[in-house]
């Protein structure tokens, strides 16, 4: 290196070099190379000939990189999407049977859509059926509660409260709660004999607390027009995009 000559050595590990020189050389020449670091930089400054990696492929390794890395997340977020499906499916087909046992033990009917049916003042007209159905599947009153779920399952979306305890169930509070699927949104219910003309407190529904309200209408089938689930109940969760009547959407079978 002579005097008129200046050299800069970045990175002197094992992976790359980045070597500038001839900053103040005669022809005013300044040279810029990524060089792997099995060629090394000779002192006097002159490149082998064999160059190591080129900015432009460097850049092709970093999109390909980046296209590998974007499949994989893609890959990773279906299969959760698709746990989350399967999490909410099996939850539902677990409150189907608990609502027949419900049935078979004497309280003649499944749970109803609204707990004014056990002649309460409801606080509120939102989540209705979900709440009525928690508050049954909860009941102590002809055995052990139904309801088998874990706590972290359980939301108050609305945050609302019955004036007294009404199907005796297994809650040390009057909290209205819902049963929440999958994707962390309240499930929405509703028994048969609402299907028809459910009440504007019926099928209104908030799954989430930042979630607007919204209406729940009772699934016909696409093919008969006819209700599905008749003279039973229907059961549904919004699915992942958190809205209903979507096709997303999971439901009773
Ligand atoms: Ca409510
Ligand atoms: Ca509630």
């Amino acid at each position: 290196m002579t005097g008129m000559t200046a050299r800069i050595r970045g990175f002197e590990g094992d992976d790359l070099r980045f070597a500038i020189w001839d900053l103040r050389s005669p022809n005013a020449r300044t040279r810029f190379q990524v060089r792997h670091s099995i060629f090394p930089i000779p002192d006097s400054g002159k490149s082998l000939g064999k160059p190591g990696f080129t900015l432009i492929e460097m850049l092709v390794v970093i999109v390909i990189l980046g296209i590998l890395m974007s499949l994989a997340i893609v890959g990773v977020t279906a299969a959760l999407k698709s746990a989350k499906v399967s999490k909410t499916e099996a939850l539902i087909e677990g409150l189907v049977i608990a609502c027949e046992q419900y049935k078979q033990r004497g309280w003649a009917d499944y749970p109803p859509t609204s707990l004014a049916e056990f002649k309460i003042a409801l606080p509120n007209e939102t989540n209705n059926g979900i709440e009525a159905l928690t508050s049954c599947l909860a009941s102590r009153t002809k055995g052990d509660p139904l309801l088998t779920i874990r706590d972290d399952q359980l939301l108050n979306v609305d945050n609302d409260s019955a004036s007294k305890n009404v199907t005796n169930w297994y809650f040390g509070d009057y909290q209205l709660r819902e049963i929440s699927d999958g994707f962390g949104y309240a499930l929405a219910y509703m028994h048969w004999k609402d299907y028809e003309k459910p009440s504007a407190g019926n099928r209104r529904i908030k799954v989430d607390p930042t979630s607007p309200e919204a209406s729940f209408e009772p699934t016909r089938s696409p093919v008969t027009k006819a209700f599905l689930r008749p003279n039973r109940f229907q059961i549904l969760s919004v699915g992942p995009d958190g809205k209903p009547g979507t096709a997303d959407d999971v439901q009773a079978r």
